[in-house]
């Protein structure tokens, strides 16, 4: 029986990773940070299945103190400041935890056990101003917000102490995924969320920003069987996971306004105070990599996610006491 060490669990991807170790028979331990209010929603369903222990990518000792308790074969690191807008608000407070942060977690593995495996969640947006399409692992960096720096450095720092200490050590080069699990502050969710609200007529528009920046969306809960994939194999790698298909925010909301009969122009406000300082325009992923050898793919396609989510927030609005966080209902 395998131990797995995560931080980020109470996140999207921590959510479904954990689900699917726990399926696989791990041990997995969770870090979480201490908060005044619980923010367990998305693994309230596994929370018993589960080992939380209190912890901060700020806080080095915490770190220490994680690994020596939970004695990990494997640690994931998804824990990070993620929202890209949020970035250039607290652009130090997201280099303390999304850079030095990971810094910290692999500091604490080198001097509590080197054989632990590490998996760093790298991102598309590190190519940002692309260089070329589609992107690979061989692409150049170019990141375009002060969040796209920050795991620039993460994701060197994960190279150099491979290289520096031998550690099995790897970055996943995930471009972006989404479920009904995703923050609502992302466009997916935002839009899902809204044509919810939309069609129960609880409120009639939706204010967005850049209706023509494009991207590779996948599915959450098929990007975090690549995760575990990547730490099974003899050597560590780094792996860009993407679907291959690109679809503009203007696609993802006609489609998920056409899912509930409504036309997306009659509601659809464009706001400039969505649109950011700098724009990342077009990501496109290519995991020839993965696919060969991970022998991973996508199973679900984006017009299907859209739906997924679309539904999924239909039926949390049904609830009788909704709100924007009701996760009442069976967690998808
Ligand atoms: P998410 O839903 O925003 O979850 C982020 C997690 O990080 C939460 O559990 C959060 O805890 C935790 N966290 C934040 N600051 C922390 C700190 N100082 N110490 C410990 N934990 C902290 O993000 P996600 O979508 O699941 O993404 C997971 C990881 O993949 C992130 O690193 C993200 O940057 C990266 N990534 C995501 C995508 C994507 O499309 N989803 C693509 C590429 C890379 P709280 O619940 O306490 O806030
Ligand atoms: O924006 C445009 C926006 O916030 C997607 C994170 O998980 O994936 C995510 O980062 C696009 C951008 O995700 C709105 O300008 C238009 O072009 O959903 P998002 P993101 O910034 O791509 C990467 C891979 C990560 O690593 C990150 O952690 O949609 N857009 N109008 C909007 N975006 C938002 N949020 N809100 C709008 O109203």
């Amino acid at each position: 029986m395998k131990t797995a060490l995560i931080t980020g669990i109470t996140g999207q991807d921590g959510s479904y990773l954990a689900e699917q170790l726990l399926k696989k028979d791990y041990v997995v331990y969770g870090i979480v940070r201490r908060s005044s209010s619980s923010n367990f929603e998305r693994i309230k369903h596994i929370q018993d299945d589960v080992n939380l222990i209190q912890g901060d990518l700020l806080d080095q000792n915490s770190l220490i103190e994680a690994i020596e308790k939970s004695n990990p074969d494997e640690v994931y690191n998804l824990g990070a400041q993620s929202f890209v807008p949020t970035s250039w608000n607290q652009p130090v407070l997201t280099g303390e935890f999304t850079a030095l942060g990971v810094t910290r977690l692999l500091e604490a593995i080198r001097l509590v056990n080197k054989k632990i495996r590490f998996y760093q969640a790298s991102t598309s947006e590190m190519f940002g101003k692309v260089k070329e399409v589609p992107q690979n692992e061989q692409t150049l960096f170019y990141p375009r917000s002060p969040y796209g720096v920050a795991k620039l450095y993460a994701h060197w720092i994960t190279v150099n102490y491979r290289e520096s200490y031998d550690l099995f050590c790897c970055s996943g080069i995930l471009f972006n995924h989404e479920s009904p699990r995703r923050g609502l502050e992302f466009v997916t969710k935002k839009v899902s969320d809204s044509v919810a609200r939309i069609k129960m007529e609880l409120s009639n528009e939706l204010r967005i920003g850049n209706l023509d920046a494009k991207r590779d969306w996948g599915y959450a809960g098929d990007y975090v069987e690549a995760m575990w994939l990547m730490l099974q194999q003899d050597e560590p790698e780094d792996y860009v996971i993407a679907t291959g298909e690109t679809h503009s925010v203007r696609e993802l909301v006609e489609i998920a306004f056409k899912h509930v009969g409504l036309e997306w122009e009659d509601y659809v406000v464009v706001d400039p105070k969505f649109v950011r300082p700098a724009e990342v325009d077009i990501l496109l992923g290519d995991s020839t990599r993965a696919r060969e050898k991970l022998k991973w793919q996508p199973r679900i396609k984006f017009e299907e996610l859209v739906k997924m989510m679309v539904d999924y927030d239909i039926e949390r609005y049904k609830v009788p006491t909704y709100s924007s966080k009701n996760y009442d209902i069976p967690i998808l």
